[in-house]
């Protein structure tokens, strides 16, 4: 029996990407540089020394891209909208036309092979010029830039995008790029990141209050906010260790579907953080409170959470458990759990869980998971990358979405990462993550077992 069959006929498959870990041109048709650019250039930022100025070259073959993807099957396709190649300094006094005829190439391509796009408005290249001169998302302005932005993609792209993303995993802009500094822009705190998160949500509440107001009555669409989470499940079953893994879960997700959804931080960030938590307005708060037309969930790992002792352990390449100590968590892995190349541990279960504890806390939301996959170190064999470990990870965890579903979770699509290996953010090239093994030097691309394993579960009649 196929894996399709366990899922909604209506359920969305798809693949994910995002634009400064596949376009490349960087520099060509009047892109302007973004805060990814210049991480990149800063020595000791990214492995290898490497950069997404070439990357997959997806700006120069995402016909061939696409065709692999019809291929497969999937029929959606959710990417990226580069904001510095619409708008070269961040703003709309100058517009790049290059820019806006690349993304009508890619979703008119898209519906040509009956692939619906679903566009994320933010995927962390914030424009650079924004960040030099007007201090990036610390700036409260920056919601409107945002939201000024947004409007130029509902204009000219609405009449064919349909489900609209604005910002991709809030959580990470705040505790990578502002918490521990190892993304773009490279800054530690720990008063910072909870002022750029409430600038992300505000930033988000506006770009969906224009599209609602001015652009929803003729397009119809959807538009929704995608953050991140991974499973935290309790260390013991003692009453502490079962505190610190909700608390973990509020810190990490709730933090932004509270105010979404329920109209508030959580009460632990709130007597944890303190006064270095911004306070929602009351204007704010009703901005905010509902709008996400449904609930966009990237999962990758899970983790043990426990009361914090003396010491706080982090134990990833990234260390995901953002700033534990406002948390007084420790994490932990169980040794016997397999591991990606990230380090990240494979719990298909914990993905059901999470799904679970979603539903119960935002009453049942329509959920899709934007993200889910795995990196492996991939390489061709007689030109065949024969990626077991990949098929065995989205098998499990897809089996355990099925069983959410079945369960009564409203999930209703899922979307792979990644369509292609790409750039990695700080890991550089050395994380695959992609269904289809790009060779950097050549740009060929191979489609690894796991995407003729996917090509199988979605084509059952073959
Ligand atoms: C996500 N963490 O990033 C992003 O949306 C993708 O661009 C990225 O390629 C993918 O997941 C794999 O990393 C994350 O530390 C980065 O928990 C770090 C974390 C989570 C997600």
């Amino acid at each position: 029996m196929s894996l399709k069959t366990k899922f909604p006929t209506d359920f969305v498959w798809g693949t994910a990407t995002s634009a400064y870990q596949i376009e490349g041109a960087a520099a060509l048709d009047g892109r302007g540089p973004s805060i990814w650019d210049a991480f990149c250039d800063e020595a000791g930022r990214v492995a290898n020394g490497d950069s997404g100025d070439q990357a997959c070259d997806h700006y120069h073959r995402f016909r061939e891209d696409i065709a692999l993807m019809a291929d497969m099957g999937v029929t959606a396709y959710r990417f990226s909208i580069s904001w510095p190649r619409i708008l070269p300094d961040g703003t709309n006094s100058t517009l790049n036309q290059a820019g806006i005829d690349f993304y009508n190439a890619l979703i008119d391509c898209c519906l040509e092979h009956g692939i619906q796009p679903w566009a994320t408005l933010y995927h962390w290249d914030l424009p650079q010029a924004l960040q030099e001169h007007e201090d990036g998302w610390l700036n409260p302005a920056m919601a409107d830039r945002f939201a000024d932005y947004a409007a130029v993609c509902f204009e000219h792209f609405g009449d064919r995008v349909k489900h609209w993303i604005t910002i991709n995993e809030a959580w990470v802009v705040a505790i990578l790029g502002y918490g521990q500094g190892v993304f773009a822009p490279g800054r530690t705190s720990n008063v910072e990141p909870y002022q750029v998160a409430h600038h992300l949500l505000l930033a988000h509440a506006k770009a969906v209050d224009i599209y609602r107001r001015q652009f929803k009555p003729a397009q119809s669409g959807l538009i929704g906010i995608t953050n991140n989470c991974d499973w935290r499940e309790p260390k013991t079953d003692s009453q502490a260790d079962r505190e610190a893994a909700q608390r973990a879960l509020e810190f990490f997700l709730a933090w932004f579907a509270d105010p979404i959804y329920l109209g508030n931080y959580p009460d632990s960030m709130r007597e944890y953080v303190a006064e270095r938590l911004p306070v929602f307005t009351e204007a704010e708060r009703d901005l905010v409170l509902g709008s996400s037309d449904f609930f966009g969930l990237n999962h990758y790992t899970t983790m043990y959470a426990s009361q914090s002792g003396d010491q706080v352990q982090e134990s990833a390449v990234y260390g995901n458990g953002g700033l534990s100590e406002d948390q007084q968590i420790d994490l932990s892995v169980d040794p016997q759990w397999k591991k990606t190349t990230m380090q990240w541990a494979v719990v298909p279960w914990g993905c059901r869980k999470l799904l679970h504890w979603i539903a119960d806390r935002y009453k049942n939301p329509p959920i899709y998971i934007t993200e889910n996959g795995c990196a492996y170190d991939d390489h061709p064999v007689d030109g065949e990358v024969h990626d077991q470990a990949r098929i065995d990870y989205y098998a499990a965890y897809l089996e355990e979405c099925a069983h959410a579903i079945e369960q009564g979770v409203d999930l209703r699509g899922y979307f792979a990462w990644s369509m292609l290996d790409n750039f990695e953010w700080a890991s550089g090239y050395g994380q695959r993550f992609g269904l289809h093994y790009v060779n950097f030097e050549t740009m060929e691309r191979i489609p690894k077992a796991s995407a003729r394993w996917f090509k199988a579960q979605l084509n059952p009649e073959g």
